[in-house]
């Protein structure tokens, strides 16, 4: 998110990809309404169903799954022939537009209109509202992530309001709305397949620095891989990790150290969440061991028919533990203990804290959090501490090493003084007022110094660089095939020295890029870059000359690593438009992504599906329910909102298959797979489609599993899992689930 919830209040306009706030950030959702009654902001939702935020909108449009990309070529195509794109932004902070002006040429209204399922008239009228409407903020979550085109589908969107010049300004951005609690914060962490923590690639001098600052030897961690190639190799993904289970039927070959998986060990994720549930229950009939760490019961346990060394720990709840967490606009809170952990449960951290004592490695892996930096850029135990304090030590800990996105001015004590006055800040802007003056509410990131207020918008360069404002980051290069990657002359934060783009700050460019000398203790004391420089120095410089440390460069449209330049429309796996996929076909299968063979033109032109699944499939969330859905189907009022699993189905659609409102219904999926559901009439989704919550779990293909629960622990609501018919597909770069496109056929029960 790059810039706050509170900031949508000063936009112009709001474009909603494939998010509903209405539904699922409803408290954040106040901000949209006051920028409507405020300032007059033209609200403007894209999503295939009609929906609570739809309902609030000055203008719908209601486009076929998968198809935003188009759409949003379509707004581009008439944002270059009426001449409406910021010249001058461009000129100086993008590279690649006309890439992106040649491919959005082709997307006419009325191609355009063919494949979205939107009309000319209501294109032409929503480009007009939202090129007219500056600034605007385009908004998405998961509707545009859950495709196999997923990647491309976020990138297109910031190429849209890079056209526009709305990208670094208030009341502008790209305001993605995060998922669960501290997802920001879990993400950073690197809780990723990909990275190491802070967005470190998995390269050796990744590994080395984290190894010296967790004092921890680097061959030590060298030595617990098979060999030091894997150490490089993203991990299977949360997605797929059935696949390198063995007994599991599956063609997808997987390459995963000439192994297979032999336990899992879950910590506050639902399994019964994911898609592809066939398959994810023959993932855990065949694995060895299963724990789960849950505070309820995780369904995991109920689906699978494994019987022995499957262990249930009670973990505590966010309730009866302590610690930082990341809001979505990277700005950091305090979370304060409730109460003790209840009963016999333990908090996620000493569940983990055990497992590391009896695995043998729990002191090197506690060590970094009494370790500290020297003025030198060395590293050393903290003098007289003989034990950390949890969890205001791994706060520390993790703001001293996590340089890449500016942590280093967090500490457990800045953050808890943000959240004790949460009370003197600024709603719209997040400035800090009384004794909480020069800052911004929970330090939001980059935050470089332990004096720096943090940065509530990314991006902007109208503010100098000690109250948030920067140019984009250099992160690809001083130059791509000829062309300068860095910003024009010209474009810089406010106040800075240097009046143009610049590359990020290392030990070797900073006297010449700063102009200045550095002394010989300074030199000596600094590290290689601005990421591993402990000494805090290249920081430190940059912040005296008001340049951002990571440089200032241009946002690039393409991104020449990628299997597509630039985002192009690719057709869903499973398409209910056959007859466009020659035209707009997807990938070429991907050997080994994230350890797994994975397919896509094999899977999409091996048939016509929808002659056979001519309906979409559409699957999101309830206001009253979340993820897996096991806590609030635990209580009893929350389930009493929505007592069974249903299926939304236009009444149209229901009378064609002889079902009455009310009656049991199947859907059915490419896979050959099945549940049964409630059938509820509703006019938000169109005659083609059906929409169905992935909030249930318990039964599986038509069979009530829920016998399976330990006393006492059953949840007052159980039922079909969507994601037993969702279908195959996986994103090409992220490998997140296609979701949010895929076919069913349905028939009465
Ligand atoms: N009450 C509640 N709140 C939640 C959650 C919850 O489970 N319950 N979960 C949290 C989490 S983890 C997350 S990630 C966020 C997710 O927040 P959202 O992304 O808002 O969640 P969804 O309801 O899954 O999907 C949003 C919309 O995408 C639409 N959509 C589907 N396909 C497409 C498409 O191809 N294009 C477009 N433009 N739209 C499409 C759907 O119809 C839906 O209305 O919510 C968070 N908040
Ligand atoms: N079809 C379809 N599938 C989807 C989606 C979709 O839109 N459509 N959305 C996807 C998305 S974006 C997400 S994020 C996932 C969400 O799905 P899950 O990650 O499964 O989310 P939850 O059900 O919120 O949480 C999982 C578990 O965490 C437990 N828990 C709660 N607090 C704690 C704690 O403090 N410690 C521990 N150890 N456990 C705790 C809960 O009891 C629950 O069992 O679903 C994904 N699946
Ligand atoms: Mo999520």
């Amino acid at each position: 998110m790059t810039n706050s919830l509170g900031d949508i209040q000063k936009s112009k306009a709001i474009i909603i990809f494939g998010a509903n706030p209405a539904v699922n950030h409803p408290v954040g959702f106040q901000h949209f309404l006051k920028a409507k009654e405020r300032n007059n902001s033209q609200l403007i939702v894209i999503d295939p169903r009609f929906t609570k935020t739809a309902a609030k909108a000055d203008i719908f449009a209601q486009v076929r799954p998968g198809t935003d990309i188009a759409f949003m070529y379509g707004m581009l195509h008439l944002i270059f022939k009426n001449g409406w794109e910021d010249q001058e932004y461009i000129q100086n902070r993008v590279y690649g537009m006309d890439e992106i002006r040649a491919e959005a040429l082709k997307w006419t209204p009325e191609v355009t209109s063919d494949v979205t399922g939107v009309s000319v008239d209501t294109l032409i009228q929503i480009t007009t509202i939202y090129a007219k409407n500056r600034p605007g903020t385009l908004i998405w979550a998961m509707g545009l992530t859950q495709h196999t085109i997923g990647t491309s589908n976020t990138r297109l969107a910031p190429i849209l309001q890079l056209a526009l010049g709305n990208m670094g300004k208030a009341g502008g951005g790209t305001n993605i709305l995060r998922g669960h609690d501290n997802v920001q914060g879990a993400t950073d962490m690197g809780c990723l397949a990909d990275s190491l923590p802070g967005y470190y690639g998995l390269a050796e001098g990744s590994w080395k620095y984290f190894a010296k600052q967790w004092g921890v030897e680097f061959d030590y961690i060298k030595s617990q891989f098979k060999d030091p190639a894997w150490m490089s190799k993203p991990g299977f993904t949360l997605a797929r990790w059935w696949a390198g289970v063995e007994g599991v039927k599956s063609d997808d070959k997987i390459d995963n150290a000439g192994t297979t998986l032999k336990a899992l060990i879950v910590m506050g994720n639902g399994i019964t969440s994911i898609a592809q549930q066939a398959k994810v229950k023959e993932g855990l009939d065949n694995l060895e061991m299963i724990v789960l760490a849950d505070p309820f019961v995780n369904e995991a346990a109920i689906l699978t028919d494994k019987k022995d060394n499957i262990f249930l720990l009670p973990a505590a709840t966010q309730f009866e533990t302590s610690g930082l967490v990341v809001a979505t606009n990277r700005s950091a809170q305090w979370r304060y203990k409730v109460v003790e952990p209840l009963y016999e449960s333990k908090a996620d951290q000493d569940i983990m804290f055990e497992l590391a004592k009896r695995l043998g490695f729990y002191d090197l892996y506690t060590k970094g959090m009494m370790m500290q930096e020297t003025k030198d850029g060395k590293l050393e135990m903290i003098p007289e501490k003989k034990a950390f304090t949890w969890p205001e030590d791994a706060t520390n800990e993790i703001a001293r090493i996590i340089k890449t996105i500016g942590l280093s001015g967090w500490t457990a004590e800045r953050v808890k003084k943000h959240t004790d006055n949460w009370h003197m800040f600024d709603e719209v802007t997040g400035a800090g007022m009384g004794p909480m003056k020069g800052e911004f509410y929970g330090l939001p990131w980059p935050c470089w110094t332990k004096t720096h207020g943090g940065s509530p918008n990314l991006y902007d360069t109208s503010i100098p660089v000690s109250e948030g404002g920067m140019g984009f980051r250099n992160n690809f290069g001083l130059e791509k095939d000829g062309v300068s990657l860095l910003a024009e002359k010209g474009s810089f934060p406010k106040g800075s020295k240097i009046e143009m783009g610049h590359p990020e700050i290392t030990k070797d460019n900073i006297e010449k890029v700063l102009g200045i000398t550095l002394t010989e203790e300074e030199k000596a004391a600094c590290g290689a870059n601005w990421k591993v420089d402990n000494s805090g120095i290249l920081v430190q410089k940059s912040m005296e000359a008001g340049i951002c440390p990571y440089g200032n460069a241009k946002a690039r449209s393409i991104v020449w690593e990628f299997p597509d330049r630039i985002p192009l429309h690719r057709e869903p796996l499973h398409s209910q438009r056959h007859d466009l996929t020659a035209k707009y076909p997807s990938f070429a299968d991907k050997p080994n992504h994230f350890r797994v063979m994975t397919k896509y033109i094999s899977v999409q032109s091996a048939k016509d599906y929808s002659k056979e699944f001519p309906i979409n499939m559409i699957t999101a969330r309830l206001v009253n329910m979340n993820g897996a859905g096991v806590e609030n189907r635990s209580s009893k009022y929350l389930a009493a909102l929505t007592p069974e699993m249903f299926c939304s189905i236009h009444p149209d659609l229901a009378l064609k298959h002889s079902i009455k409102n009310g009656e049991m219904m199947w859907i059915h999926s490419p896979e050959g797979t099945k549940i049964k559901v409630k059938a509820k009439y509703s006019l938000t989704v169109l005659p083609d489609m059906v929409f169905m919550p992935f909030h249930f779990a318990g039964h599986f293909q038509g069979t009530d599993r829920t016998g399976n629960f330990p006393a006492g622990t059953k949840p007052y609501a159980s039922g079909e899992s969507v994601n037993t018919v969702t279908n195959y597909g996986y994103d090409i770069i992220t490998q997140i689930p296609e979701t949010k496109g895929g076919l069913c056929r349905i028939e009465k029960a």
